[in-house]
């Protein structure tokens, strides 16, 4: 039995990260599709700077929640899983989670704009803003912009889960967003069952075996705890 998960912002949205399209998904009145560019980066780095220091000051003040939990032990119960995220706070792996297939990159995460290195780093705030390299050319996030092309290697990592699964949960996500949103139809394409969990229906609610209507941190835990008593679960 292949179990896949594929999260979008709503499943941190119970531990105070805003989501990008809901309330409170503005930031001085600035659209994600606004600033998370390499021309809004081009134009103006210390802005996009100061709109992802402020992302992980909120990241870094908040806990992962019970959902994030449930998807670790799962992680841990089903032989083959594999995590799919859209999201680049970093709160499933602060809730154990250990193979995280990030399809947008990371918060905690920054590359130098001329050598492309990675640093892991936490500070917060950042001691300078915006933070450059040792070789003196600006650091950016290491995230995917729009109008950016993610990391081949995590885009088919993701495909096959996808195409492979016969589970796929879908939690907390609008789908507006591609690739990623292409994914449960690939699992659907391949026989796979799509059960969807979300506070509002979606443009895939029409196309997956199931939608649960709910915050994610209630819903996820309980359609777990049910799932494992279940013979399907049990087997
Ligand atoms: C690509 C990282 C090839 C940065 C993000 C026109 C021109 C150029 C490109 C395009 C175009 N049209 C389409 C595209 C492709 C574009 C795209 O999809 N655009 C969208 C806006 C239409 N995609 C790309 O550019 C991708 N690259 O395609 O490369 C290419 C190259 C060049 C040109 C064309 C194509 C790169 C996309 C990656 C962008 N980076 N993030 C950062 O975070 O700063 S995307 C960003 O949106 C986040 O990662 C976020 O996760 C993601 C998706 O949003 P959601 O996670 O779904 O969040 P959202 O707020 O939308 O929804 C939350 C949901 O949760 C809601 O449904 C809500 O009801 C629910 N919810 C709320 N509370 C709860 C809950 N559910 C459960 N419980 C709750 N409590």
């Amino acid at each position: 039995m292949s179990v896949a998960v594929l999260t979008g912002a709503g499943v941190s949205a119970e531990s105070g990260v805003p989501t990008f399209r809901g309330a409170g998904g503005l930031w001085r009145q600035f659209r994600a599709e606004d600033l998370a560019t390499a021309d809004a980066f081009r134009r103006d780095p210390r802005l996009v700077w100061e709109w992802y220091a402020w992302r992980r000051e909120v990241v870094a003040a908040c806990q992962p929640n019970a959902a994030h939990r449930t998807i670790a032990q799962m992680e841990q119960a089903a032989p083959d899983f594999t995590l799919v995220t859209q999201n680049v706070d970093g709160l499933h792996e602060r809730a154990g989670s250990r193979h995280v297939l990030r399809l947008h990159g990371s918060l905690w995460t920054l590359r130098c704009t001329r050598e492309g290195i990675r640093v892991e780093n936490h500070e917060v705030p950042l001691a300078a803003l915006p933070p450059r390299c040792a070789c003196g050319a600006l650091l950016r996030p290491d995230v995917v912009w729009f109008g950016e092309s993610l990391e081949l290697d995590t885009v088919t990592a993701a495909l096959t889960a996808a195409r492979r699964a016969d589970l796929l949960l879908v939690v907390g996500t609008s789908a507006l967003v591609t690739p990623a949103a292409n994914l449960p139809l690939v699992t659907l394409e391949h026989r796979g069952r799509v059960v969807e969990f979300n506070v509002e229906r979606t443009w895939l609610s029409d196309y997956v075996d199931e939608t649960i209507l709910g915050p994610a941190a209630e819903t996820l835990p309980q359609w777990w705890a049910e799932y494992q008593s279940s013979p399907q679960g049990r087997g």
